[in-house]
Order: C-alpha cells, then sequence, then structure tokens
C-alpha cells in the first residue's frame, strides 16, 4: 500500500479536503519551535487554511527541540499530514503547510538559518508550560538547568529562550526585524512572560540587543483552544481507511477550534483572520477564561478521574456526580474568579465547554492530561484561588484538585507508574517518604514553594485540601457520589 505524498494526493477520495495552494512552490515564512500534535491540529491548520484563502509564502519550518521521530516520519511523505476531525460527521483534512521539519541536536545551522532569514517573519512556540523555563513569579528562572546550559554555551542553546536570544542577536546585527514571536502555549499572559524571559536572557548577553528587541520584537499574548488527544494505532487505522494509503502520523481533534491573538505585529502575518482567527486588543480576558474554565476542570476531571479508575474524559463526565461536581465548582468558584467579562456570556462558556467533553468521539486520555500538573496547575487552579482569597471567596472547591492531584503523586508511586512531571523525581521522593500517610505527603508537596509560592503558608488554603485528601483517599467508581456530596 502506498504513503501518504504529493504524488498521491489527485488520486485521494473526492470527500478528503486538501491545500489549494502550491504545494512545490509556496515557501516558508514562520518556524515554529515544538511541532507537536496540538500545533499541527490548530496554528499550522490555521496556516493551511490562510494560505488556500489567500495564497502567501506562509509554510512552516518546524523545530523539534529534542525529539526526531517526526522528522524522520513525516519526511517520507512530502511533509504531508492527516488531520482527523471528530464529531458526528468526522472528515479528513490533509495539511501540507509544512516546509520541513529539523532536529535542533542535528541541524543547529539549517535551523538559526531558518530563524535568522528576512523572509521569516514568524517565529511561534508550542513549548508547554515547563519549555518557558520560568520562577513561580513568571520570570526567566535563573537556577534552571537548561537556561544555565545555554548561559554557558550561547551558541547551542538547548532551550528555546536561549535558541530565540541566538537568532534574535543575528537579526540584531542584520537589522532585520520584521519578525513577530508567538508563544501559542497554556500560560497565563503567554506573550508577555515570553517576552521578558527573552529580554532577560538578552540582557545578559548585551544590553544593545535587549533594548533593540524591547524596541522593535512584538510578543502578543495569545489564547489557544482544540482538545486534542494524542495520536494512536486506531486513529492510524481508520484514518487509512478514510484516505486509502498509510499516514504515519495522522492528527485527531474535536471540531471546534479558537484561536485569540493579540493585534500586535512587527511584521507581516498570514491571512488568519480570513479562517476564523480573532484578533483583539486584549486577549487577558479570553486567556483566563480558557484556561480557568476548560484547563482548570480538564485537570479536576484527570486526577479525579484517574483516582476513580477512569480513563478518559468522556468517562469521567458521563458520571453524573462527577458532572455535578464540575458544574457546581465552576459556578460557585472558577466562574466568579474570573470576574466581570464583555467578551463572554461566562455560563454559555462553561455549558458549551461540558458540551464538548460529551463528545463521545474523543478519546481523550486523563493520563495526558495528568502530565505535568506541578507546572500546569499554577495556572490553572491556584491563580483562581488566589483571586478568590483576595475578594474573600470561597476556595473550598477548587482545593479539591490540589487534594486530587497530591493523592495523584501517591498513587504513581505506590503502583510504580512513571510520573511525567519536571519535578517527578522531588514528587516521588516525597511520596516514598510518606507513603501511606497521604496527609504528610500532601503537606510535604504543599510546602514546594516552586509550585505553590505564597499559598504554602496559607493555613486555611492548606486545611481545606488535607481535609479534602481525607474525604478522597479512598474514593473509587462506587463510592465517589458520597466522597464527592463530603466536598462542600
Ligand atoms: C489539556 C489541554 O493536556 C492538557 O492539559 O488540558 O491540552 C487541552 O486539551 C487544550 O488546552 C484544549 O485547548
Amino acid at each position: 500500500m502506498s504513503e501518504l505524498d504529493r504524488q498521491v494526493l489527485r488520486s485521494l477520495p473526492k470527500e478528503i479536503r486538501q491545500p489549494e495552494y502550491d504545494l512545490e512552490t509556496t515557501a516558508r515564512g514562520i518556524v515554529h519551535l515544538g511541532p507537536g500534535a496540538f500545533h499541527r491540529a490548530h496554528q499550522a491548520v490555521y496556516t493551511d487554511l490562510a494560505m488556500s484563502a489567500q495564497g502567501g509564502n506562509w509554510k512552516i519550518d518546524g523545530v523539534s527541540l529534542r525529539s526526531k521521530d517526526l522528522r524522520d516520519k513525516l519526511k517520507d511523505q512530502d511533509n504531508l499530514y492527516s488531520l482527523m476531525v471528530l464529531d458526528d460527521s468526522p472528515y479528513v483534512q490533509i495539511i501540507g503547510a509544512f516546509n520541513q521539519i529539523f532536529v535542533l541536536g542535528e541541524q543547529r545551522k539549517q535551523v538559526m538559518d531558518a530563524m535568522t532569514d528576512p523572509n521569516t517573519h514568524i517565529i511561534s512556540l508550542t513549548v508547554t508550560e515547563k519549555g518557558y523555563c520560568l520562577s513561580n513569579k513568571g520570570e526567566l528562572d535563573w537556577q534552571n538547568t537548561d537556561i544555565k546550559h545555554d548561559l554557558a554555551n550561547p551558541e547551542a542553546p538547548i532551550s528555546a529562550i536561549g535558541l530565540l536570544v541566538a537568532a534574535l542577536k543575528v537579526r540584531f546585527a542584520q537589522q532585520n526585524a520584521q519578525l513577530t514571536i508567538i508563544s501559542c502555549d497554556n500560560v497565563s499572559d503567554n506573550g508577555d512572560k515570553l517576552a521578558k524571559a527573552v529580554m532577560t536572557f538578552a540582557a545578559e548577553v548585551s544590553t544593545p540587543l535587549a533594548n533593540w528587541i524591547a524596541q522593535n520584537i512584538c510578543f502578543p499574548n495569545t489564547m489557544v483552544d482544540s482538545i486534542t488527544p494524542a495520536t494512536n494505532d486506531e486513529l492510524r487505522a481508520t484514518t487509512k481507511g478514510k484516505i486509502g494509503v498509510e499516514d504515519a502520523w495522522p492528527i485527531q481533534r474535536e471540531s471546534f477550534s479558537q484561536w485569540v491573538v493579540e493585534d500586535k505585529f512587527s511584521g507581516p502575518r498570514p491571512a488568519w483572520d480570513k479562517v476564523g482567527v480573532t484578533f483583539t486588543d486584549d486577549v487577558h480576558k479570553y486567556e483566563r477564561a480558557k484556561l480557568r474554565v476548560l484547563n482548570g476542570t480538564h485537570s479536576t476531571l484527570a486526577y479525579l478521574g484517574t483516582l476513580c479508575g477512569l480513563e478518559t474524559v468522556y468517562s469521567a463526565i458521563c458520571i453524573a456526580p462527577i458532572e455535578q461536581f464540575i458544574r457546581k465548582l465552576l459556578s460557585q468558584e472558577i466562574l466568579p474568579s474570573i470576574g466581570n467579562s464583555d467578551a463572554m456570556d461566562l455560563d454559555q462558556y462553561a455549558d458549551d465547554i461540558i458540551n464538548r467533553y460529551h463528545n463521545k468521539h474523543i478519546r481523550h486520555l486523563l493520563a495526558q492530561i495528568a502530565w505535568d500538573g506541578s507546572q500546569k496547575l499554577p495556572f490553572r487552579i491556584l491563580n483562581a484561588i488566589r483571586d478568590n482569597i483576595k475578594e474573600e471567596r470561597s476556595i473550598s472547591l477548587l482545593c479539591v484538585p490540589i487534594a486530587a492531584w497530591c493523592l495523584f503523586v501517591g498513587k504513581r508511586y505506590k503502583e510504580q507508574q512513571e510520573l511525567v512531571d519536571p519535578i517527578a523525581e522531588t514528587l516521588l521522593a516525597l511520596a516514598q517518604k510518606h507513603a501511606d500517610f497521604p496527609l504528610q505527603l500532601a503537606d510535604a508537596i504543599m510546602d514546594l514553594t516552586s509550585v505553590f509560592d505564597d499559598l504554602t503558608t496559607n493555613e486555611e488554603f492548606r486545611s481545606i485540601v488535607k481535609r479534602h485528601v481525607l474525604s478522597l483517599s479512598s474514593i473509587n467508581q462506587h463510592n465517589l457520589n458520597v466522597c464527592l456530596s463530603d466536598l462542600a
């Protein structure tokens, strides 16, 4: 059976959507750091559609900071891949937006050439929360090992921040400032934080460089949203069934997709506005609502669901007491924490998100969402807790995902299962020390200032979390009704 490549496009079934621009002659205009599943299901799709709608040389060079898999798999298929959109009427769309994929460690020169080429007008990133190397204050973390490495080896950086500064140094020498740097990660004020981290690092390299970046390069804030479960063999098989050829790395996502971008660019951009991207002066209200309503409840489902032995978001939300708990958490504590938002009807927004979780065609693993809790929970839950404390609103329900995370860490240790988290070693050492003593484990986890910052010393917060740890310590699918109703 043949593989997906440019040759076979003409013979694909008629219903398969395809790029409508010239795949051979369209050139690169974007370099993207971290071309993982989310980027390929989201920004790359908007870019593909924008090129189909209005042309332009906006193909993407993807830069994998570590893994070689994507480059090696996509190169045999002319960097094409299929997007499977899953809802009641699923469809497949072939995405042609990638020009090339590089692996940083092996192709430094090509990566630098692409990032510093005057025709590259956008560098974007999906490097996950930990990829920004920030402290709990949202500032560049000088203790981060990648940052230390990059300061000592500025010509061979391994972090996204070090890499951006190395490229900006070359562009500064060329006075080549037609460049916008776009963070597409679930980090609050992602553009502002990235700008600050880049300028802080750049100031160590040279003050004129830092000043030039501050005066010339825009880092718009963004809000990104589309549920994108990891690729699995089932997807490979259904994709092949639909397109009739092998695709080594198809991507799947729900049909809902949203991208809100601050209208602040220091160079040209693709016709993203023609294909559904919202440009606005104030991304903050969208991003705060999305991080708290969607990502906050996602993490809650991930930890509560895993404790109950559930596997997917769909299986968890279909359990009535869990859905009731999520709705109560939203209406009593998450939505009030967001405050007034002229931009959206928050009740409707929350309702729509719960409906998205009920999409039976999406098998989104709770284990995938549970990754990197130490990095995700501060943005998703702890900031809402802080806002509620400030305004003297209740925080009890928001403490549930924190308690569930502490129990989840203990469970992973006991079951000898991998814990995916940049501070996994620390967490597992605590779990080992306090095995069989969940309250002590929760206390020890809440002492971690890198995660909890000021909340480490908040006695009210700590005691509520511990109360929930007790209520949830033996939760399972049979008693969850009782356990969850104890959590007022
Ligand atoms: C999820 C997100 O994996 C996770 O932590 O909460 O990836 C979520 O699916 C996306 O942000 C949806 O836009």
